[in-house]
């Protein structure tokens, strides 16, 4: 899912803030206005536009973007090219960005711009800051009803429920916004769709994350695009993303494993019985059995569950032997109900209790012991208030990898207008793009 991501923490530098809109002229100016008052202090470079308006919000941002403090890039989606509508428009966004960090921000004001610089100042040591509606400090005033509260709390529930462990210490996993370290993201992982792109980053990565608190504001001007069928794509959204986890996680770590149990049972004969010449059955069985026990440990750690590691190797090793004894004695107690217990004891029934159905136990107790005990998750660490520092902004690019769009994504935005910098320091020229 996250393979190929970088982990390393980038060093901070410039941001780029991306704004998807929809029909939002009527707040384009003051947008533009209240950002430009806080980019020198925030270490902002760019604002990226994503518009799938179909009123003139792009000849607004044209207009807007000369008077600018910061250089504007505008990526205007046609009518056929809005893929992913909302998330579809942040994510194109993230892969315009030129910057290694970025703020993602609605387009109406409800996330005030002068809020972006506390929200940065979390980002030290973490992947990705969330601007929290619900922690400690934040408000929800702005959302427009009781009606909109309760559909907003049963969904972070719904989500909470769904990827407890991922989400359950995040307390606003529906905000849209948020500042991400991009190189953080794998991009082509996420599979945007509806308004929930947060979630959709959170439950599709394992990021170091923190929370900073804010008040969610009245939109300034325009309507509401949340509507209803947003629900039903939420709630798509979320089985889709849980089967996907599901799916690709425990399928993959199911044929490890099975793997591994193989070519274990095959050094487990092969060195029983170069052993047995030695004329001590016992102890060749015992040496075998322990050797197969540690490879099989090596091999599932390093291949079934590569990803959980663990502060105590020899801990680790000793619950796994002690669960493949417990594996090895329910096979022995398959063959016990049978043989004494049922009477059956022909070799054939033997075989059959001992070496299918106790084998096919052992491996499942085994399997399900080492996923939850011994191989543990570990956990998204979220840190709510996590300490804010001064941001340094040393001014200049830091070579963040071009994320560039996919080819379809490429003919599907277009960059209408890029300016110059006139924040000291910001920006490298914006190449002009056409589709
Ligand atoms: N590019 C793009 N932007 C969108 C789309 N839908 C909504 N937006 C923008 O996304 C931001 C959030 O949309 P809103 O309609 O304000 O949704 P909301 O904030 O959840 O709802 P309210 O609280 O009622 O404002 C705004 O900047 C919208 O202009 C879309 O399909 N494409
Ligand atoms: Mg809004």
């Amino acid at each position: 899912m996250d393979q190929g991501v970088d982990r390393s923490a980038a060093p901070v530098a410039g941001v780029s803030v991306v704004v998807p809109t929809f029909n939002e002229a009527g707040n384009v100016p003051l947008l533009l206005n209240r950002l430009g008052q806080v980019a020198a202090g925030a270490g902002l470079r760019e604002v990226v536009f994503v518009d799938d308006s179909t009123d003139d919000t792009p000849r607004i941002i044209h207009e807007h973007a000369s008077r600018s403090e910061l250089p504007v890039r505008l990526l205007h989606r046609r009518a056929g090219e809005r893929i992913g509508g909302l998330s579809g428009a942040v994510v194109a966004g993230l892969h315009a960005a030129r910057w290694p960090w970025v703020v993602v921000m609605d387009g109406d004001l409800q996330h005030p711009p002068e809020d972006v610089p506390r929200l940065l100042q979390g980002r030290e040591g973490m992947d990705l800051v969330v601007a929290s509606r619900y922690c400690a400090g934040g408000a929800a005033d702005g959302l427009a009803d009781t009606r909109r509260r309760l559909v907003s709390r049963a969904a972070r529930a719904l989500a909470a429920a769904t990827f407890p462990r991922r989400l359950a210490e995040c307390s606003d996993t529906m905000t849209g916004f948020f500042a991400v370290r991009r190189a953080a993201l794998d991009l082509p992982a996420l599979r945007p769709s509806g308004f929930k792109i947060l979630l959709e980053i959170l439950g599709r990565h394992q990021l170091r994350v923190s929370e900073v608190p804010f008040r969610f504001a009245h939109r300034h001007s325009g309507q509401s695009k949340a509507q209803l069928t947003q629900g039903v794509r939420f709630a798509q959204q979320l089985w889709r993303m849980r089967w996907d986890a599901w799916n690709a996680g425990l399928l993959r770590r199911v044929g490890a494993f099975a793997v591994v149990g193989l070519v274990c049972l095959v050094i487990d004969v092969a060195l029983f019985n170069a052993l047995l010449p030695w004329g001590k059955p016992l102890t060749a069985k015992f040496v075998a059995a322990t050797v197969a026990v540690v490879v099989s440990y090596v091999l599932n750690a390093r291949w079934t569950w590569p990803q959980r590691t663990t502060a105590s190797r020899s801990r680790q090793l000793a619950l796994f032997a002690a669960v493949s004894g417990v594996g090895i004695g329910v096979a022995e107690l398959c063959l016990l109900v049978s043989h004494y217990g049922l009477g059956l004891d022909s070799a054939l029934a033997d075989n059959v209790s001992a070496n299918v159905f106790g084998l096919a136990l052992g491996m499942l107790w085994r399997f399900v012991a080492y996923e939850r005990w011994v191989f543990p998750r570990a956990g998204a660490p979220v840190q709510p208030g996590a300490a804010i520092e001064p941001v340094s902004d040393p001014g200049g690019p830091t070579g963040a990898p071009e994320h560039g769009p996919s080819q379809r994504r490429r003919r599907a935005t277009r960059i209408l207008c890029g300016l110059p910098a006139q924040v000291p320091g910001a920006g490298r020229p914006v190449p002009e793009r056409s589709a």
